[in-house]
């Protein structure tokens, strides 16, 4: 059994990731607008990654004992002003989101709730992974500018991404 608090703190984590989901089927939205269907397609899988993300943890909650509580999604972002633009977005929303899984640990360790700090391990481990890809394809396009040839290749080149393996 996990504490009150940390129950609330938890499922204050399983909007952000469903937010997280949302967010990225906007910009997958944006981009496909845009006829750049290949990062549509790299967005597309960012959204399913997140509501992977955001199973875990509704597993986790249920599997302690605890209550899922379903909170309204804010409204994502529309438009941004270039695909350069987005991926900065994304690299900012993934701090964010390690920033929050940061302090959820640390109320864990404040808590000596093992079970909760030993699960966000995870987490932790996936924040390095996604802030990593993202600061990546964000020196991508600062590399190619403007070219219209580098958009074209970057397009075809995250277009390859495959689906990650389902780990829940
Ligand atoms: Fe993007 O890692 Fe979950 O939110």
């Amino acid at each position: 059994m996990i504490s009150e608090k940390m129950q609330v703190a938890l499922n204050e984590q399983l909007n952000k990731e469903l937010f997280s989901s949302y967010l990225y089927m906007a910009m997958e939205a944006y981009f496909e607008d845009n006829n750049f269907t290949g990062i549509a397609r790299w967005m597309e899988l960012q959204a399913e990654e997140e509501h992977i993300h955001a199973s875990k943890l509704y597993s986790f909650i249920i599997k302690v004992g605890s209550r899922v509580k379903l909170q309204s999604l804010a409204e994502p972002q529309f438009e941004w002003d270039s695909p350069k633009a987005v991926f900065q977005a994304v690299y900012e929303h993934e701090q964010f989101i390690s920033k929050s899984i940061n302090d959820l640990l640390d109320l864990a360790i404040d808590e000596r709730d093992h079970a909760t700090s030993t699960f966000l391990h995870w987490y932790v481990d996936e924040q390095v992974e996604e802030e990593a890809n993202a600061a990546e394809i964000v020196r991508n396009f600062e590399m190619i500018e403007d070219s219209k040839g580098g958009l074209f290749l970057l397009d075809r080149e995250l277009g390859n991404r495959v689906a990650a393996a389902p780990t829940v």
